[in-house]
């Protein structure tokens, strides 16, 4: 069975202090797992401690965004590139949390995705619908547009060796988690998608669920079969629940 991958994203949350302590039960919990792919994705100025904290370990990491741009009068962006100086490997591009409180458009997104896969940073792409589109039927189309932004403006190849995470918004920190058959439904339209346009890209795809994931509902989120791990907020910022989920995944 292929490795699974369980993303941390720590949010707005966290100091130094409290970092160094919750990175620190990561690695005595974490580092020896088998068959689980371990990154934690941290707000900006956090990435030098994780880079110190985490860099003889098997943990990896990265940011929770990056600018769309590669270098330039950007007040307040940042680049690709200077993700990679803190040795980051992974970007969560996209998350609905940014596209509804800072207007990012899917163009936008798209633009970012390319930012990181250019500087070889694996981009974690989130897509999802609301409650509103999921009770309408719709929530196919919504996140078909999402995918296609990218697929007409570069092509589905761009999608090898990625990662997406379908993070129903609806699900989001509500403690309302997506059914696993809800969940396995969108995950298998995802990869089919991508696979009519180019099946080798689909095939190297990792797709993630997100949202209120917890210990008790990963198990069978994750024995789902096109369901290739999971991002994690709330329970990542608990060194015993985020322990639970990447054992549910190992
Ligand atoms: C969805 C998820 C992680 P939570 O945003 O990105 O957060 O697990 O708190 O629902």
């Amino acid at each position: 069975m292929p490795r699974k991958i369980v993303v941390a994203n720590w949010k707005m949350h966290g100091n130094l202090a409290t970092n160094q302590q919750l990175l620190q039960t990561y690695i005595d919990r974490l580092d020896t797992l088998k068959n689980v792919e371990v990154v934690v994705c941290v707000p900006y100025p956090y990435l030098a401690q994780v880079q110190s904290l985490l860099q003889n370990t098997s943990i990896a990491w990265g940011a929770q965004n990056l600018s769309k741009d590669v270098v330039g009068a950007f007040t307040g962006e940042v680049s690709a590139s200077m993700l990679k100086d803190f040795g980051a490997t992974h970007v969560i591009i996209g998350h609905s949390e940014r596209a509804t409180a800072y207007c990012e458009s899917d163009e936008n997104i798209a633009a970012k995705f390319m930012q990181a896969k250019a500087h070889g940073l694996v981009p974690i792409l989130c897509v999802g619908e609301t409650l509103i589109e999921r009770e309408a039927g719709v929530m196919e189309m919504v996140v078909a547009k999402q995918i296609d932004t990218i697929i007409n403006l570069y092509g589905a190849q761009v999608f090898a060796n990625t990662i997406i995470s379908y993070e129903p918004i609806w699900a989001i920190g509500t403690g309302l988690a997506a059914t696993p058959d809800q969940a396995q439904s969108m995950h298998e339209f995802i990869r089919h998608r991508i696979a009519s346009h180019h099946q080798e890209a689909a095939a190297s795809l990792k797709i993630l669920y997100g949202g209120s994931v917890n210990p008790q509902n990963a198990v069978q989120l994750f024995n789902m079969q096109d369901i290739d791990g999971g991002l994690i907020g709330r329970c990542s910022l608990s060194a015993e629940e985020f322990e639970g989920i990447c054992r549910a995944a190992s």
